[in-house]
């Protein structure tokens, strides 16, 4: 925010819009940028797929006229996605971005909400979003109800799976809308722009960029977006895009690491409960004689395979689920599977065992319920908790 100017870089993508783009250059550039305080340096990158209907050269004819317009020329059609991306690098390696837009240029996304969204950056945010779903937003009058049901439906099945059950699931109202600004310092900087690692080329990108940007832990806006019926060219937007946009969102949840965590975590767990309750067999075979006293026996069988598996938990948390921070001083290891050695005690055997003995008060002799309660309940998100916040802490 020091820099006197900052430069704002509006990334449009076409394939064939030579409909519009001639159009939409002279619009931002005549009505849309002198209406802006003078601070804002603004640019247009038009990112062509080697449009056969001339998009290219009209946006090089553009550009001679006005000297912050630019045309970055593709190879050949790579999708929607791998062309943002490749407009991301360029502006900024090339144009110096403070900030990018990604900006439909067939009239869909109304220039009228940039000095909105520029004014939002400026109040500190990292990253507004144009929301279809919001106060003031909507979608075109002239979609059909399939359109319709498959925005709708969709935008809510990808909140859903990405982000479900944490804030942003309420918070991020409209998923699959291609209108946002990214800060680029701290943000799109650090953003994976190698779209070879794009989970879709095509429109699946979306969840990607707002995924992976939100996980930068981007301060985020919405602001209201009327999204127009588009009235030049044609829609690029294909018929297995629906499938492909959804298998990308399943992609994104299962690949993130904190799923990945969570699975090894609950594995690990899931072999720790078979060794106890096997384990606790074999030494009561091991242990038991003529005169054996089977309470006891079966106390004590259970103590120490419960510790077998206590151990196991912690050497395979610590290799596998915990990799990336993995603990490997020998005094560290000592210390921290006493404290995971207690804990196991505390949240697997004292609380359950006390509120097993509270529910059992007050609802009767279910014991079977109250353990698959007290298991799923508060023994696996209190160690999850635990390993986190206290045993395997993320290294800042
Ligand atoms: N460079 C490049 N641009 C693309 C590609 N696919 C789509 N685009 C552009 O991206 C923008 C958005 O695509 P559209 O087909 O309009 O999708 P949409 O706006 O969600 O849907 P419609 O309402 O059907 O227009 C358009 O301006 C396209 O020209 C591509 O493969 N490469
Ligand atoms: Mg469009």
């Amino acid at each position: 925010m020091n820099k006197l100017k900052q430069t704002a870089v509006i990334v449009i993508p076409t394939y064939n819009e030579a409909g519009s783009i001639d159009t939409m250059i002279d619009y931002l550039n005549t009505k849309t940028f002198p209406s802006l305080d003078k601070k804002w340096d603004m640019k247009i990158l038009v990112v062509d797929g080697n449009s056969p209907d001339g998009t290219g050269k009209i946006v090089t004819e553009k550009s001679k006229k006005y000297s912050n317009t630019h045309l970055l020329t593709e190879t050949s059609k790579d999708g929607i996605g791998a062309a943002y991306l490749k407009g991301f690098k360029y502006a900024m390696e090339k144009l110096s971005a403070d900030f990018i837009f990604e900006f439909d240029g067939d009239f869909q996304h109304p220039p009228e909400a940039i000095p909105g969204m520029l004014a939002a950056m400026d109040e500190g945010y990292d990253y507004v979003i144009g929301s279809r779903k919001i106060k003031g937003g909507s979608n075109p009058k002239g979609w059909g109800f399939k359109r319709l049901f498959f925005s709708e439906v969709g935008g809510l099945v990808a909140r859903f799976v990405m982000f479900f059950p944490f804030k942003n699931f309420l918070k991020v109202t409209d998923p699959t809308t291609g209108l946002k600004v990214t800060r680029v310092k701290g943000f799109a900087d650090r953003l994976d722009l190698d779209y070879s690692h794009l989970y879709s080329r095509s429109f699946g990108y979306k969840f990607q960029l707002l995924f992976n940007t939100l996980k930068l832990g981007a301060k985020f806006k919405e602001v209201p977006l009327v999204f127009n019926v588009r009235t030049f060219g044609e829609s690029k937007i294909e018929k297995q895009a629906t499938v492909e946009m959804l298998m990308v969102v399943f992609k994104i949840r299962w690949f993130d690491d904190f799923t990945q965590k969570f699975l090894k975590f609950g594995i690990v767990g899931g072999v720790g409960f078979v060794i106890n309750t096997v384990g606790a067999r074999i030494f009561k075979n091991i242990l038991i004689t003529p005169d054996s006293n089977i309470s006891l026996l079966n106390g004590l069988s259970n103590a120490l395979a419960a510790e077998i598996s206590i151990i196991s938990n912690f050497i395979f948390n610590n290799l596998w689920t915990f990799a990336q921070d993995k603990i490997t001083s020998v005094s560290q290891l000592l210390s921290k599977f006493l404290t995971f050695n207690l804990s196991s005690v505390i949240t697997g055997i004292v609380i359950p065992s006390i509120v097993i003995t509270i529910l059992t008060t007050f609802f009767g002799d279910h014991l079977f319920i109250f353990q698959i309660i007290a298991i799923f309940g508060l023994t696996i998100p209190l160690n999850w908790f635990v390993y986190n916040k206290f045993i395997w802490k993320k290294q800042k």
